[in-house]
């Protein structure tokens, strides 16, 4: 524990020191991005020095199976903390996620708490969107592993968590809804060691083993560590997360004194600022006006981009943008003035001509064609029709979206290659309202040969029904080639099973 600690002391005096040595001339302005009482209050609570010191910073990441309440989580953090929430689930903020009440895509935010200042970033928990997860683990230190302490860990809560151990996050388990009339006490000690083992399964280290265990309502707004179903009045808050997550969650180690350097993990398109690059600085000290370049790797080597300055830094404070002069390595940040770098891509400054190591995904499981639609109503929905036209929207979505791949195909057509039929159907949909008509193939598991042997992408399923429709499902899903791993009743539901079993994609 000593060396941690001391090195943490250390970096943080030494930072200390660069950031008065660096930062003197510098006006310490922070000025606001978008207006509005949430932006104005982020502002005011946000001194521009936490930034540069690594020792206040802590990221974390929130991961959890579907639905287990990371986005709702979220909401009462940033409202703890002084954001102006608009609407419930604030971070859902794309209007595909809003309608089907899913997170789609992996969103950061900041939030001030006491001294330190947290980035947080909230994950879809829908196996389909697991790439979202993929690339930002590597942006933080720690992951609060949300569990809905009624339904247990399930299939994605294992998924996200292995993601997390193999990236050395330090985790702390969060059982959720524990507000429900089926949670008590006993439930909540099965949940956690259930949780238990998953991790030892997964190879935790005894260092992530140990881990601290909250119970909470997000729906209401409360977390605690001892277990309650109605903490006292004022104790209904977040504040015990908010301190456990300081308490054990280190704080990035980081480099002040090295070139700056930053991996691009998310990218949007701005329409007056064009490229908005976001990623954790990993080393060195960017500010505006600085000279910087895009580098990428290739099989011949590091292969430079583009050169620029950066025009603008931004960092998302609860639900808005601000501006910010200068970040340090350690802290997650936007950008804008390359145009040209996208996801995995490295921008440094000019000094530097190594790119950094890119996260690597889970190959894809299935995939489609997208085609020009060449039936007798074409033409009558929508404005953009040609395959020229949709091949570039489908390289744009490769761009920005990593877990899906294109391929041109025969005739104008592109094989789109992704995780599941809801990644794929959510990207038609936002073609569809874009003004794309195209026709699209059935999808098509892939298979891959290893070692000779050819093989195809396995799913677990979990399923919930009353006990007497039992035979019937199972019968069902044998002739689907599935194979039955777990069975037994649902904890607080008289007269439900729940049934774990693996299938074939296909
Ligand atoms: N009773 C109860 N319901 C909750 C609680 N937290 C979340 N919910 C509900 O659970 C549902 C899912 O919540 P979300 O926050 O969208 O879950 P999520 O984990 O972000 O879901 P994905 O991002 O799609 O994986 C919503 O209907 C919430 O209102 C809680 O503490 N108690
Ligand atoms: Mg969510």
């Amino acid at each position: 524990m000593a060396g941690p600690m001391l090195l943490r002391s250390l970096l943080s005096s030494t930072s200390r020191k660069s950031l008065s040595s660096h930062l003197a001339p510098l006006p310490r302005l922070c000025r606001r991005f978008s207006s509005g009482p949430a932006a104005a209050a982020a502002s005011a609570s946000t001194d521009p020095g936490a930034y540069l010191d690594p020792g206040r910073l802590r990221n974390v990441a929130v991961i959890a199976h579907v639905d287990h309440g990371k986005t709702t989580l979220m909401d009462r953090l940033l409202r703890q903390c002084g954001a102006d929430i608009p609407h419930e689930r604030a971070m859902d903020s794309i209007s595909l996620e809003r309608e089907r009440g899913i997170t789609i895509a992996s969103k950061v935010t900041s939030i001030s708490w006491k001294e330190n200042e947290l980035n947080m970033v909230d994950t879809p928990g829908h196996a389909d969107f697991g790439g979202e997860v993929e690339r930002v683990v590597g942006m933080v230190e720690g992951a609060v592993l949300v569990v809905d302490a009624g339904e247990g860990p399930l299939a994605q809560t294992k998924f996200v968590l292995a993601k997390a151990l193999k990236y050395g996050l330090r985790p702390l388990l969060l059982l959720n809804k524990v507000d429900r009339p089926s949670v008590s006490e006993e439930r909540c000690n099965e949940v956690e060691s259930l949780v238990f083992d998953l991790f030892a399964n997964l190879g935790a280290t005894e260092e992530q083993l140990d881990f601290p265990v909250l119970y909470a309502s997000a729906k209401e707004g409360w977390a605690s560590s001892t277990f309650t179903k109605d903490p006292p009045a004022d104790a209904k808050n977040m504040s015990q997360l908010l301190d456990t997550i300081v308490r054990h969650v280190p704080s990035p180690k980081a480099n002040l004194d090295g070139p700056f350097q930053m991996l691009v993990s998310m990218m949007e398109k701005d329409f007056y600022l064009g490229r908005i690059l976001t990623g954790r600085v990993s080393s060195g000290i960017v500010r505006v006006g600085d000279k910087i370049h895009g580098l990428r790797s290739n099989e011949s080597g590091i292969e430079k981009i583009e050169e620029g300055k950066v025009v603008k830094l931004m960092k998302k404070k609860g639900t808005s943008m601000i501006l910010i002069d200068s970040a340090g390595a350690g802290d997650i940040i936007s950008m804008a003035g390359l145009g040209s770098p996208s996801i995995g891509h490295t921008v440094a400054n000019t000094e530097v001509l190594t790119a950094l190591p890119t996260v690597e995904l889970d190959p894809p499981t299935i995939s489609m064609t997208f085609g020009v639609n060449d039936s007798p109503l074409a033409g009558r929905d929508g404005t953009h029709l040609t395959g020229g036209k949709i091949g570039d929207r489908l390289m744009a979505e490769a761009e920005t979206n990593l877990a899906i791949n294109v391929l041109p195909s025969i005739a104008d057509s592109f094989e789109v290659q992704g995780r599941g039929e809801l990644q794929l159907g959510i990207l038609i949909e936002n073609m569809r309202r874009e003004g794309f008509e195209l026709s699209v193939s059935p999808p098509k598991v892939m298979y891959k040969v290893e070692n000779g042997q050819r093989l195809e992408p396995i799913e677990e399923v979990t399923i919930e029904v009353n006990d007497e429709h039992v035979g019937l499902v199972m019968e069902a899903l044998s002739h689907r080639r599935a194979e039955v791993a777990d069975m037994g009743p649902v904890p607080g539901n008289v007269g439900r099973t729940r049934l774990s079993l693996t299938c074939p994609s296909s």
